[in-house]
Formats: structure tokens, C-alpha cells, sequence
């Protein structure tokens, strides 16, 4: 075994591979870009390096770079992870010029895959089934649409260089196949500098199952059973699972026997996929392989028991497999979902932003989280937006996808928008509870996982309004300790407080949406006026969000959480985000972005929070403005440094002063 490796990789790969090392004492080195400086990878490992800028050409794919660290630190290996240098020939080559082991199979292995065409006449030839199609050499034309029509259509045209979908075009008839491949081999040639296509009979909503495989130094191979990942967008994951579902034991075996006459037929060594595509008979045909370790393997890891990292380890080390495959089972049954920033309405376009609140459901026996980043951090444009991978494992299909829907419900991400709703919805769809999986699952059910927004519900307003309550109370609270005489009967509470008759109302805006819910005070508790009816509420506000909500007698626990202006509240199922809204205190929102902020209305300056020169966050309450009976705290709708401060407690102001000035600090 190793005493130390490096980490060629970042996010939760990186994270994953530490954790295995850690466990079995292999020190670990991290590299790290210009972006990463306080990444969880970075403090994952024993050490780490900094390597270059945050653009990944000239940091996590730069080889002379990470050799270097590799050398000056140490390590007698690297691990690639997955993405980034993982199937990278050229890196296997250098870093076995270099004396470092690869871990990861042997160049061959990477090459033999690297060409769809080459990769098809090796299957062919070890007898793995190929979807039925021409791969030759006869490129000419005319040959290709003699071909196309003995096939029968609908044909896919695929470029050979090809991969993850990219270069395909599916052709219905005879007539539109000439001007078909002339696009895909211009295309072909522009993308990857080779025209060479080949010919497939187009399936219709296949499924995408795929076998994992393991092979030693020693002659060794073996499968560890399948993962169906046919729920994807644009030919990327988002749910997997193992084993699939619906799968006979004779394709099972059938399967794994056929992946590892696959593996076996390129002398692979290490962990690998072999992709099939299967119809809806059940019948199944190879489509590439992988040479690396996978996102989804985690389910695997769940159902056979097996540390996978551990696996690659002892393998790239020159050990023999730690099992062999009568030793191996399947035991329950496990998902893993991939929670992107990205925003599945707007066609799963990748989303940026800074994770504000971030709460993950619990871990335990069997709920599992792969992340790479923490509370605070950013998800930024140079790297992939995945957040977290959440693996749930139970002993069959339907607990596990319970626990599933579960987990999905706890996450809370604010800051950024995420694709856990639209996970939660495919995970609740009837179809996909019944095991019909399929890669035009999204497609076919776009309706049901792409429902019209709904309004908050009276629950959802009734926590948004007690939070907006209590943490009004709690301004006035600070104002009165801080102002230095707690006991003035000007501080202890909001203007509209003392008098049980009065009333307050708050408005929410959903969308553009302004909702309205008007709270009278009452000794005990408010008196809500929702759309639904008057309700009476009270309960507890924790530091961290958690809302403990009482509901005229019912107890509820909920979620809310604040950035800046705007609510993120969690009830049960129920997420949603509403803007707090001040119809007075509105049209400061872009004064303030240009520097300076002015009075709404003549009013009486009640308490002043900020100095010049105080750094300020978006949200921030700067100062409280009393005004028609009412106090309007003042808050910072964007970062920055307060320039200057032109009034104090006690002054009055006419409308449309200038009460402070914020700059950008520089
Ligand atoms: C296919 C196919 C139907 N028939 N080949 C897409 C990515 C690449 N790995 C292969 N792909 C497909 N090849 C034949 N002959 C349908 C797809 C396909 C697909 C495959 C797996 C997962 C998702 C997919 C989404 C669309 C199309």
C-alpha cells in the first residue's frame, strides 16, 4: 500500500478519496487553484499546493504542475478522480514516465476506448453484444446509406471521437440521411478533428444500465452488478440506482458476464464501466466504457458492502482483489441523487451564487452525502455545479426511495438555485415509484415534474410572518440594550406593540405577487389574518432558522432562513421563497446600490446601528426610521463600507434626506 498520494482533482471526488485514505493511513496530498484556497478539499488532506489560477486548463489540467507537486511532496501515486486528467492518456504516460503510479488503468486501456469505432470491433470480436450498425472503415457515403438502409430506420449517426452524446443525429428516412451525415461528419470534424461516423439502429427510450467492473495486475476480473442511470438531462445524470430495476437474474448475470469479456478483451486493470443501452425487452448492447471511477459509484459501494477507493487502492498498489465474484452480493437497495445549482425550469441551466444556509439531512446507515462544499462557500463558473450527492441505501427498492424523498426534503440550500424540488418530484413520481425508468423519463413526464407554480400555502405565510415578528422584537430588544437605557419606555418595544387593539401588516412578495397578512397583537400570541382565515400564532425562533410554530393548538417545525431581503421558509414539504416587503421603505432598494439612501417620509430616526467606515453585508439593518406610528428598520440591500452617517437617535428627518452613504470600500 501507499504511504502518501496525490489528489488530482477538487469538490467532493476529492473529499471522497481523502476520507478511504484517511481510513487506511495513506497520507494525502491536495492541489488546489487560485479559487480553492479555503475549499473543503484543501483541508481534507494532510497537505496541499497550490497550483495555478482558478481556470482548470491552467490549474487542475495543468500535468507539468501537478507532477511537480507530486515530486516535491512526495506522493508515490496519483489518484485522478473523475473529470478533469481522469481519462487522460497523455497523463497515465507522463506520470509512468515519471515514476508515479497512475491509478487508474493502463494507457492502452484509455486508448482502446478512446475511438467508439475501435472500441466496437474489440467488443465484437470478445462477443459483447453491439446494438446492430455499421463501424468500418468504408466511410464513403454511399456505402454509409446502404448501410443506414439495410439497419431500417430511425438510424443514429454517431461520430466515432464522440462521446456523452455528443456528435449524434438520429435520421428517420432514407431522404434526409445524406444531409444528415454531411452535418454530423462537419460536425465531427470540427469537434474532435476526425469526420469518422458510425451507423446504430436508433433505439427509442432505451435505458442506460451499466456494469461495474474490477480487474487486478494478477488476471483478476470481476463485476460488482449494475446501476440504472437512465434519469438524465442533456446526457448528464441526475438520479441513479443499483441494482436496476425490473432486472431478471438472467440479465443480470448476462450483463456482468458480458462487461467483464469486455474488460477482459482490453487488458484492463482497475475500476472501470461498461455502458450498456437496453430496450424495452430487456435486451441490451454495449455503448462505450469508462476507464475511471464513476460519480454514481457510491450506489454500488452501498449494495455490495465495498469501499471502492479502498479497491483502487490495493489494485494500483499491485495487490490482488480484495473479493472474487462468488464472494460478491447484492444486499438492499440503494439512489443516489445529484443536487446541481442549477435551475431545472429554465432548461437545468448551471446556476452561481454563494451557499448562504446550507442544511443536509442527517447521516447514518442509510443516508450518505458526497459534497465538496460547505455553508459559505461559492459555486462559481470555473468548475461543475454539483453541490452533493445524496446516497440513500435500505433493504428494498421502495424503503430506500422513501428515505430518498425524505433526505431530498431536508436539504436547505439558500444563495443559489438548486434542482432538489425537481429530484423530490421525479422521486415521487408514480412512474418512477414503479420502476419505470427510462432516458425519456423527463420528457415523457414534463407536466408533473415541471408544475405551474403554486401560492405559498397559509402555513408557509403564517412562519414567514411570525419570523418577521419575532425578529422585529428582537431589533427592538438589541435597539433598547444597546441604546444604553434599557429602560426607556422608547425602546421597549415597537411603536404599534403596547397597544393589544393595534395591528401591523406585512407584506410578502411571491414573484411579483404582494401578499398581505395582517398580524394583531395579541398578549399571548398574534392574530394572523391569512388568505385562508384567522389564525392565531406564536413560538420559537433558534439562531440557526429552526422555526417552532404553533398554529392555532398545532405544533409545527419549520425552516426559515434570510438572505438579505428575501425569506427561504421550509414547512414539511413545502419550500418557498417570498421577498419581504416594505411598500414605504421600497424605492430605496436602488438608491442604495448607487451609495446613498434617503428618508421615505419625514420621520424621527429611532437608532443608528452603523459607523462610517463599518464593513456592511446585504441585509444588515443600518438604521430604524420611526414614522406614522411606525419603525421601518433600514437595511443594506447590498455589501459594501458606510461612507458616512448624516443623522443620529433622536433627529428628525423630512423626506427624502440623505440618511447615509455606503460605498464599495475601495
Ligand atoms: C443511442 C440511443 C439510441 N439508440 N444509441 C446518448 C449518449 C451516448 N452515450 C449514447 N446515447 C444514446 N445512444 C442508439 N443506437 C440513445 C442514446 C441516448 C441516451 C443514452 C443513454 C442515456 C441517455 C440518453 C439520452 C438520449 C439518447
Amino acid at each position: 500500500m501507499f504511504d502518501k498520494i496525490l489528489i488530482a482533482n477538487r469538490g467532493e471526488i476529492a473529499c471522497r478519496v481523502a476520507r478511504t485514505c484517511r481510513e487506511l493511513g495513506v497520507k494525502t496530498v491536495a492541489v488546489y487553484s487560485e479559487a480553492d484556497v479555503d475549499a473543503m478539499h484543501v483541508r481534507a488532506c494532510d497537505e496541499a499546493w497550490l497550483i495555478g489560477p482558478a481556470a482548470a486548463r491552467e490549474s487542475y489540467l495543468n500535468m507539468e504542475r501537478i507532477l511537480d507537486v507530486a515530486h516535491r511532496s512526495g506522493a508515490q501515486a496519483i489518484h485522478p478522480g473523475y473529470g478533469f486528467l481522469s481519462e487522460n492518456a497523455e497523463f497515465a504516460r507522463v506520470c509512468e514516465k515519471a515514476g508515479i503510479v497512475f491509478i487508474g488503468p493502463p494507457t492502452s486501456a484509455i486508448e482502446a476506448m478512446g475511438s467508439k469505432s475501435a472500441a466496437k470491433a474489440i467488443m465484437e470480436k470478445a462477443g459483447v453484444p453491439l446494438v446492430p450498425g455499421y463501424h468500418g472503415d468504408d466511410q464513403s457515403p454511399e456505402h454509409l446509406a446502404v448501410v443506414a438502409d439495410e439497419i431500417g430506420y430511425p438510424v443514429l449517426i454517431k461520430a466515432s471521437a464522440g462521446g456523452g452524446g455528443k456528435g449524434m443525429r438520429r435520421v428517420d428516412s432514407h431522404t434526409e440521411f445524406r444531409d444528415a451525415l454531411d452535418a454530423a461528419k462537419r460536425e465531427a470534424a470540427s469537434a474532435f478533428g476526425d469526420d469518422q461516423v458510425l451507423i446504430e439502429k436508433y433505439l427509442l427510450q432505451p435505458r442506460h444500465v451499466e456494469v461495474q467492473v474490477f480487474a487486478d495486475t494478477h488476471g483478476n476480473t470481476v463485476h460488482l452488478f449494475e446501476r440504472d442511470c437512465s434519469i438524465q438531462r442533456r446526457h448528464q445524470k441526475v438520479i441513479e440506482e443499483a441494482p436496476a430495476p425490473g432486472l431478471s437474474q438472467e440479465t443480470r448475470d448476462a450483463m456482468g458476464t458480458a462487461a467483464v469479456a469486455a474488460a477482459e478483451a482490453i487488458g484492463y486493470v482497475g475500476a472501470g464501466t461498461v455502458e450498456f443501452i437496453m430496450d424495452a425487452r430487456g435486451e441490451f448492447f454495449f455503448m462505450e466504457m469508462n476507464t475511471r471511477l464513476q460519480v454514481e459509484h457510491p450506489v454500488t459501494e452501498c449494495i455490495t458492502g465495498q469501499d471502492l477507493v479502498a479497491w483502487q487502492l490495493q489494485v494500483a498498489g499491485g495487490g490482488t482483489l480484495p473479493l472474487a465474484q462468488d464472494q460478491l452480493r447484492i444486499t438492499g437497495h440503494a439512489f443516489e441523487a445529484r443536487i446541481y445549482a442549477e435551475d431545472a425550469e429554465r432548461d437545468f441551466l448551471p446556476a452561481t451564487g454563494t451557499i448562504h444556509h446550507l442544511r443536509t439531512p442527517a447521516e447514518n446507515r442509510h443516508v450518505r452525502i458526497d459534497t465538496g462544499v460547505r455553508q459559505g462557500d461559492a459555486i462559481s463558473v470555473h468548475y461543475d455545479p454539483m453541490i452533493a450527492k445524496l446516497v440513500v441505501w435500505d433493504a428494498d427498492r421502495g424503503t430506500a426511495l422513501k428515505r430518498l424523498r425524505d433526505a431530498l426534503h431536508q436539504f436547505i440550500i439558500v444563495g443559489t438555485t438548486t434542482n432538489a424540488a425537481f429530484l423530490a418530484r421525479v422521486a415521487g413520481h408514480p412512474a418512477f415509484v414503479e420502476g419505470g425508468v427510462d432516458t425519456g423519463f423527463i420528457d415523457t413526464y414534463r407536466d408533473a415534474l415541471f408544475p405551474e407554480a403554486t401560492a405559498p400555502s397559509d402555513r408557509v405565510l403564517a412562519a414567514a410572518a411570525l419570523y418577521e415578528l419575532l425578529t422585529v422584537d428582537k431589533d427592538a430588544e438589541q435597539r433598547a440594550t444597546a441604546s444604553g437605557d434599557p429602560w426607556s419606555p422608547w425602546h421597549l418595544t415597537d411603536g404599534w406593540r403596547p397597544n393589544s387593539d393595534n395591528f401591523h401588516t406585512l407584506h410578502f412578495l411571491d414573484d411579483n405577487t404582494d401578499l398581505q397578512v395582517v398580524a394583531h397583537y395579541r398578549d399571548d400570541c398574534y392574530l394572523l389574518e391569512l388568505p385562508g382565515g384567522q389564525q392565531r400564532v406564536s413560538g420559537e425562533l433558534r439562531p440557526d432558522g429552526h422555526l417552532h410554530l404553533v398554529l392555532d393548538g398545532t405544533h409545527l417545525d419549520g425552516w426559515v432562513l434570510q438572505d438579505g431581503s428575501s425569506l427561504t421558509i421550509v414547512m414539511g414539504e413545502e419550500i418557498h421563497r417570498l421577498v419581504v416587503h416594505d411598500p414605504l421603505t421600497a424605492g430605496m432598494e436602488d438608491e442604495l446600490r448607487e451609495g446613498s439612501l434617503t428618508a421615505p417620509m419625514p420621520g424621527m430616526i429611532r437608532a443608528v446601528h452603523v459607523k462610517a467606515g463599518d464593513a456592511v453585508k446585504e441585509g444588515d439593518a443600518l438604521l430604524v426610521l420611526e414614522a406614522m406610528k411606525m419603525e421601518y428598520t433600514i437595511r443594506a440591500f447590498a455589501d459594501g463600507v458606510v461612507d458616512h452617517v448624516n443623522y443620529a437617535a433622536g433627529d428628525q428627518v423630512t423626506e427624502g434626506a440623505e440618511l447615509l452613504a455606503i460605498g464599495s470600500g475601495e
